[in-house]
């Protein structure tokens, strides 16, 4: 039995990430096989509640009020219409429903108790109910909790390094402290980064180390290919390269063995060969529906066919929390 580690060493991670491709990627099958099912993906479907204006620097962002972007800005939804998108996502089959905001943080107002209230009602349709919402309070957290939310999402991206040249609206340790009073308030946690900001490979392995380190490992690990958008910094970043996911993949698989690996952002730039590759490497989520928060993603009947393609089946209800170690 494969141990489940908190002390890989930045080198241990970085000669994981360098193994020849073909071998890395029949480790981390090896690892995903022991410790999940390798046949089930788990499904999730972005709601974007409010989009764009936010007052954050984040360089790869849409939505950043400080970038001349296409995005279309737009004040929280109501209630009703997020449950009407509930019902849409629970009859396409997703099990979890995660609702975005474009906020540097969460206010008590009005705004918050919307969202609560929302929690609540696609909760009751039992679904599992994810936000991300920018830096949260241990008490805001606790009151999500108290509404029903199943996991937050707050990503730390990339190194604290490289972090300094992406954001500097706010710091690493920011994010940190959201993450713990997230996981303080008993709710599952999904954290992890983008590659393709320009970052070496050090700076990914960082990363990796710093999830890894963590006394409870992250329930779910998103790992994001920018999709560079025009009017941000990095409007021309190339694309990433297949292989570069295929490794951050199998490498996060390998590292926090019992996480979900959620395939996210980036995969209407990839081929399906290329995805088969990922979930090969351990991948065993993704974001379905043609709309991430505010870019294309591929269409969802597509991505059923892609699952009929490999031979994998949507899980219904993934319990994330399966006495994570
Ligand atoms: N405002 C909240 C926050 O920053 O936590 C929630 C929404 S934010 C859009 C969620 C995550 O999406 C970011 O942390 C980042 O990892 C990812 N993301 C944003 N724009 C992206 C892009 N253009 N390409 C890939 N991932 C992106
Ligand atoms: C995450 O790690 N990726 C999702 C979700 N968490 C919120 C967001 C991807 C956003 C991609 C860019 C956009 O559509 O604006
Ligand atoms: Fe705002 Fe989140 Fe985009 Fe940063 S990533 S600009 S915090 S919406």
């Amino acid at each position: 039995m494969t141990e489940v580690r908190h002390n890989w060493t930045v080198e241990e991670i970085l000669d994981v990430y360098n193994t020849p491709l073909l071998e890395l990627v029949n480790r981390a099958q090896q690892i995903h096989r022991e410790f999940n099912n390798a046949g089930e993906v788990q499904v999730s479907s972005l709601l974007s509640i409010k989009t764009g204006g936010c007052v954050e620097d984040c360089s790869y962002c849409a939505q950043s009020a400080r970038y001349n972007t296409d995005v279309e800005v737009m004040k929280l939804m109501g209630v009703s219409q997020v449950l009407a998108a509930a019902d849409k996502a629970l009859a396409g089959g997703a099990s979890r429903l995660c609702l975005g905001a474009a906020w540097r943080e969460v206010k008590d107002n009005s705004d918050f108790e919307r969202v609560l209230e929302m929690v609540r009602g696609v909760n009751e349709k039992g679904m599992e109910v994810c936000c991300t919402l920018g830096m949260i309070s241990e008490t805001q957290a606790q009151q999500l909790a108290d509404a029903g939310l199943y996991a937050y999402n707050h990503n730390i991206d990339t190194s604290e390094d490289s972090y300094k040249k992406i954001i500097t609206t706010r710091s690493y340790d920011d994010r940190l402290d959201t993450i713990h009073n997230v996981r303080k308030a008993n709710i599952s946690v999904c954290s992890g980064g983008i590659i393709g900001l320009g970052e070496t490979v050090e700076d990914r392995v960082n990363m990796l180390k710093t999830l890894s380190s963590m006394e409870i490992h992250p329930e779910s690990v998103p790992i994001n290919a920018l999709v560079p958008v025009a009017g941000t910094p990095l409007e021309n970043q190339p694309l990433v390269p297949i292989w570069d996911m295929v490794r951050m993949i199998a490498t996060t698989r390998i590292v926090i063995p019992q996480t979900v690996v959620r395939l996210s952002a980036g995969r209407a730039q990839m081929s399906l060969e290329g995805q088969a590759l990922c979930f090969m490497a351990g991948a065993n989520s993704i974001f379905a529906g043609d709309k991430l928060l505010t870019t294309p993603n591929p269409d969802f009947n597509a991505d059923m066919e892609m699952f009929k393609i490999f031979g994998l089946t949507p899980s219904k209800s993934v319990k994330e929390v399966h006495s994570p170690s």
